[in-house]
């Protein structure tokens, strides 16, 4: 087995063709083992097994930079770099990252996790090298789906006209989660269509190159005379007009061709761009059938491609269900995705009203722009975005729809900890962000009726408004509810010593410490706050002075959110009150189931309540 010998990506230097390709398949063999039992992105590392055994056998990870765009796909590099053994944790609490760690690893470049960096961290890693007169390559390997993020295109504006040493190298599988869309999408089919042209065209072009100056010289005067005729032939041929020289496109998982362009690449100056063509799930025919619903997975079954856990209903479902009966009636309401398009439950309504539904592709900040301009001439849209995707659009949320008070409906999915994704995708952040745009209400459901009342209730608002719920399904704690009313909590249980203040899923928590208090003696206020902004200042007021001992449970950072606002109502309504706070701590939280990670954070309902104890006096 080679897989088990090879230390660091710089024992393929040693190998052959054969052995490389045995190579290929046994990483194959071992990812699908590893991911049918941890979960994790299978579809697209399958895709790059044999691109990242050429990219290694040509540069030298120990000195030359590869950007690993999202970082999704950064399982052979891995496995090749000294993490062999270590594999079987991935994604596990304490395990091996399922992203590209700084951390873990001097070969992994650059942290990555959020589509589309890419491009501008090796544009920064190219200038660093030139500015200290170093000599190595710089490479950015980014996929078709990636190439869509505006960050990625204001990169190649930037790198594109700079004259740079460094290639990047397009992964081209057709498929972002779901199938790719766009106009670059449009322009990668006309490219793809055009192989037999651009590899020959390509081909005699490096030969000429090895001439020194006449082949430069030749080269531009035959480029000239081409241009025109290109032009023809490949329809505005966009990386080269805008600074690129273009190889490609080349088969993907034909490793001695690819190692003879990267080796040319290599010797060339200026920006390079590859487009390399791949297959998402190569060499597991189920994969390959359907690359979307293998994109990211729990634990399945190998024979079959069956999950092992049981579909539940989620929020996200919930969320996507109810859009569908709402926007039956209602034919203002418009849906939009940032290529998330069945994560976020959208699937059914992209089907039922495609003229009102938008997948802008991994663009959350035009997204939210987008909607501005559909508010501002009367529709209603839902932006349905995952928490630490929203990070992407802050500018626009204030500039283009708080400022002037547009009646957008932003639905934060996948809010809170999400578990195995780790640091980039926790959602924690979004409770304090958002809370301090003025003319925003921000809301959490506590259960699925909520959420469903929730967006009900969006839609008349009639201003900007956010709802944030969890990944996966309610806690099972059952709730009788009180109608929804602007800016009201809800008191979901009476007591006297102490007062819970939750928010979102986390009043199931509440309501469990609650019950672990109750067999002790101690008699415990449970609200729901349902509205973060505006907070229901009142009814929360006269509970905390009611019992002066309160503590909140909330499901983001400590800082900015839920914890921050209650104690500045104490500060503010100069309350004496006890308090203690029961949210993430000021560090980012890195990979693990969620029940893991709430133990680690003392934040599950048995940790509270000893903590509780022990804080207070009853
Ligand atoms: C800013 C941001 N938005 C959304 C995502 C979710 N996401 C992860 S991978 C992916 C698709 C990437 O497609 P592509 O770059 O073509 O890579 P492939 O998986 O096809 O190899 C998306 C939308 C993300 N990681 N970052």
């Amino acid at each position: 087995m080679y897989i088990e010998k090879i230390e660091s990506s710089s024992d393929l230097k040693k190998m052959d063709l054969t052995s490389k390709k045995k190579l290929a398949s046994e990483i194959r063999e071992y990812i699908l083992d590893v991911v049918s039992k941890n979960g994790g992105h299978l579809a697209s590392n399958l895709g790059v097994v044999e691109l990242t055994i050429a990219l290694e056998s040509v540069f030298d990870v120990s000195r030359d930079k590869i950007v690993w765009d999202v970082g999704h796909q950064c399982y052979t590099h891995k496995i090749i770099n000294g993490r062999y053994e270590e594999f079987k944790t991935l994604r596990k609490f304490k395990g091996l990252s399922g992203f590209p760690k700084t951390s873990e690893s001097l070969t992994d470049a650059f942290n990555t996790g959020h589509s589309s960096t890419s491009i501008s961290a090796a544009m920064g890693f190219a200038k660093a090298r030139d500015i200290r007169h170093k000599k190595n390559h710089v490479v950015a390997v980014i996929g078709d789906g990636a190439l869509t993020g505006g960050m990625a295109m204001e990169a190649l504006n930037h790198v594109g006209s700079s004259n740079t040493n460094m290639i990047v190298v397009l992964n081209d599988n057709e498929m972002s989660i779901s199938k790719n869309i766009g106009g670059i999408n449009k322009l990668l089919t006309r490219l793809r269509s055009k192989k037999n042209y651009t590899r020959s065209n390509q081909l005699g072009r490096n030969v000429v190159l090895r001439i020194p100056v006449v082949g430069g010289l030749f080269v531009k005067l035959v480029s000239k005379l081409k241009t025109s005729v290109k032009n023809v032939i490949i329809p505005g041929m966009y990386f080269e007009e805008i600074g690129f020289r273009y190889l490609g496109p080349v088969d993907g998982h034909d490793i001695n061709t690819l190692e003879k362009l990267f080796s040319r690449a290599k010797e060339l100056d200026g920006p390079i761009l590859i487009h390399v063509l791949t297959k998402k799930g190569k060499g597991y025919s189920i994969a390959e059938d359907n690359p979307d619903k293998f994109h990211g997975v729990s634990a399945f079954d190998l024979e079959t491609g069956k999950s092992l856990s049981q579909k539940k209903k989620d929020y996200s479902k919930v969320f996507g269900d109810k859009l569908v009966n709402m926007a039956k009636e209602n034919k203002k309401i418009v849906a939009i995705t940032a290529a998330m398009k069945d994560g976020t439950g959208l699937g059914e309504f992209a089907a039922k009203y495609p003229e009102r539904f938008f997948d802008v592709g991994i663009a959350e900040g035009h997204a939210l722009t987008f909607a501005a301009g559909l508010a501002k001439e009367g529709l209603i849209p839902f932006v349905s975005i995952y928490s630490s995707f929203y990070q992407r659009a802050y500018d626009q949320i204030i500039h283009d729809i708080c400022l002037q008070e547009l009646p957008v409906v932003m639905c934060v999915d996948r809010a809170g900890i999400v578990g195995n994704d780790g640091e980039t995708h926790q959602g924690l952040y979004d409770m304090a962000f958002f809370r301090l745009i003025p003319n925003l209400t921000i809301m959490a459901p506590k259960d699925f009726s909520e959420l469903e009342e929730m967006m009900e209730f969006a839609v008349n608002l009639e201003k900007p408004v956010v709802i944030r719920y969890p990944r996966g399904g309610e806690s099972g704690v059952k709730f009788t509810s009180k109608p929804l009313k602007y800016g009201k909590s809800e008191v979901v249980r009476k007591g006297n010593d102490l007062s819970i203040i939750a928010i979102g899923n986390k009043v199931s928590r509440a309501m469990e410490v609650a019950e672990l208090l109750d067999n002790d003696g101690i008699s415990s206020e449970v609200i729901n706050c349902r509205f973060l902004k505006p907070l229901d200042t009142r009814t929360i007021g006269d509970s905390l002075k009611k019992t002066g001992k309160c503590i909140v449970i909330e499901d983001g950072t400590v800082i900015g959110g839920l914890s921050s606002a209650i104690t500045e109502l104490i500060l503010e309504k100069r309350l004496d009150v006890d308090f203690s706070s029961y949210a993430y701590p000021d560090k980012f939280i890195k990979h693990g189931s969620v029940e893991e990670l709430e133990k680690q954070n003392k934040v599950d309902a048995k940790s509270i309540f000893r903590d509780v104890k022990n804080k207070f006096k009853f």
